[in-house]
C-alpha cells in the first residue's frame, strides 16, 4: 500500500492544529504508520528542501521550518500521495480550494501549515530521511470497512 510523508509545520503546531489535521487523515480512512514531534536542525531542513535550494525563498523557508517543533508523520492508503496533496491544497493558500487544509487554515504561502510529499518517489526519500528508525507495521481491523 502507498505511503506518504506529511509534516505539520511549526505554525500548525503553535496554532494548536495538530489534532484537527491528524483527524482529517484518520477520518478519510488513511492509516498512521509513523509519528513524532521534532525540532530539526538547519542542515536537516536544508536537506529536506534541497530541490528548492536555488529559490529566492529558500533561506526564509528553512528559517520557518526550524523555528519550532514540527509533527512528522507517515500515512498509508490507496493513492495517498495524490489524495494527500488534494486534501492539503495549493501551495499558496490564496489559490487553495475551499475545504482543503491550506484554504481552511492558512493565508500566506510562507505560513501554509503543512507539507505533503509530491510524488511516490519523493515520499520514499522523505520517509527514509525523517524516519531512519523505521515505521510501525500494524494493520487496522477496520481495513475491510474502508477498502472493498
Ligand atoms: P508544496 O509545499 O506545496 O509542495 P513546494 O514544494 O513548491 O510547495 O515549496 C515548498 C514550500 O516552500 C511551500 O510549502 C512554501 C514555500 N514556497 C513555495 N513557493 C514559494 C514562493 N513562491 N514564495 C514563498 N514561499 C514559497
Ligand atoms: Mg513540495
Amino acid at each position: 500500500m502507498e505511503q506518504t510523508f506529511i509534516m505539520i509545520k511549526p505554525d500548525g503546531v503553535q496554532r494548536g492544529l495538530v489534532g484537527d489535521l491528524i483527524s482529517r487523515f484518520e477520518k478519510r480512512g488513511f492509516f498512521l504508520k509513523g509519528l513524532k514531534l521534532i525540532t530539526v536542525e538547519r542542515s536537516f531542513a536544508e536537506k529536506h528542501y534541497e530541490d528548492l535550494s536555488a529559490k529566492p525563498f529558500f533561506a526564509g523557508l528553512v528559517e520557518y521550518i526550524i523555528s519550532g517543533p514540527v509533527v512528522a508523520m507517515v500515512w498509508e492508503g490507496k493513492n495517498i500521495v495524490a489524495t494527500g496533496r488534494k486534501m492539503i491544497g495549493a501551495t499558496n493558500p490564496s489559490n487553495a480550494e475551499p475545504g482543503t487544509i491550506r484554504a481552511d487554515f492558512a493565508i500566506e504561502v510562507g505560513r501554509n501549515v503543512i507539507h505533503g510529499s509530491d510524488a511516490v518517489e519523493s515520499a520514499r526519500k522523505e520517509i527514509a530521511l525523517w524516519f531512519p528508525e523505521g515505521l510501525s507495521n500494524w494493520r487496522s481491523n477496520l481495513h475491510s470497512w474502508i477498502y472493498e
